[in-house]
């Protein structure tokens, strides 16, 4: 039985690297990217909104979107999926989160120190000379589509970005090499809630399996890394994943 066979290889694995996407927040009630339904990009054109071009153009869209986004994640909280990957800390020896979500939930939920690979919705920077800035206060949530004037930087006036990685844009490098260095070195890498479609993040489960670690994938839908996949989870990550921290370590 698949669960079965997934519990054994975490009971037996020395360092275990969790790779999450917008799938685990689901169930928070975060809305992912390209599921048909309840994409955030089935409302609104990804190219229009996640790109520095696009915030170039039109500043307060872009800001809007972004603003949005964060003060829904203020009124949501870590489900079980977060819950228990944080639980995982306290049974393997080595334990790596790295999450391409911009939202705060497994530190909420109690992951320590996840490697944010696309920055986060609260580190907010100056688009001119790079200082952070400090967050907008109020937490009255701007309507869906409504557009919201970025800030100025107070030191040089420059817009306000959000903290997070647009495509075309590098990740933060101390991030992505020890993104690799632990999926290089682990013996199992569990890929959650991700369709594996964005690069170079996509290549971190691939990285693993080369370097002979097996890996776990839940997903309720096929991905391109079905095959990569020694065991495949089938289905929802707040439903599956406490059954299978429970299943290695009852
Ligand atoms: C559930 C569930 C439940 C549902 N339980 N699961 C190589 C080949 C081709 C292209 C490229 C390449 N290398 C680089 C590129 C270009 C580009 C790229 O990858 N494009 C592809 C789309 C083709 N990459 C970049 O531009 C990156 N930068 C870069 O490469 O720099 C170097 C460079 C610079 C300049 C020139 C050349 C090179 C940057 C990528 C940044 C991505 N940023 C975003 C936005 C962040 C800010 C924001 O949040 O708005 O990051 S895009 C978006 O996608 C976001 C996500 O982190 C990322 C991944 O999405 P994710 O998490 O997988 O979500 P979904 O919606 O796709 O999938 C959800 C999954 O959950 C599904 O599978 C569901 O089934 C599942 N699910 N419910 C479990 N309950
Ligand atoms: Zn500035």
């Amino acid at each position: 039985m698949a669960l079965n066979d997934a519990a054994k290889l975490l009971a037996q694995a020395r360092h275990v690297v969790v790779f999450t996407g917008a799938g685990i927040s689901a169930e928070s009630g975060v809305p992912t990217f390209r599921d048909a339904l309840t994409g955030l990009w089935s409302r609104f054109d990804a190219q229009a909104l996640a790109t520095p071009q696009a915030f170039q153009e039109d500043p307060d869209l872009v800001w809007g979107w972004y603003e949005w986004r964060r003060q829904l994640v203020q009124r949501v909280r870590p489900n079980q999926g977060h819950l228990a990957v944080a639980r995982l800390a306290t049974h393997v020896p080595q334990l790596t989160v790295i999450t391409q979500n911009v939202d705060d939930l497994h530190e909420r939920a109690g992951s320590e120190s996840p490697v944010h690979l696309h920055g986060s919705l609260f580190s907010p920077r100056c688009a001119t000379c790079s200082r952070p800035a400090p967050l907008p206060a109020g937490d009255e949530q701007p309507e869906e589509g409504r557009r919201v004037p970025p800030p100025h930087c107070a030191h040089c006036a420059g817009l306000i970005r959000p903290g997070v990685v647009w495509f075309g844009e590098q990740l933060p490098e101390a991030a992505l090499e020890s993104a690799a260095r632990a999926a290089s070195e682990c013996d199992v890498l569990l890929t959650i809630g991700t369709s594996g479609l964005v690069y170079p993040a996509a290549e971190l489960p691939r990285l693993a399996a080369r370097s002979g670690a097996a890996v776990i994938q839940v997903n309720p839908q096929p991905t391109p890394l079905d095959p990569i996949a020694r065991v495949n989870l089938v289905g929802p990550a707040a439903e599956i994943l406490p059954g299978l921290v429970s299943a290695a370590w009852s």
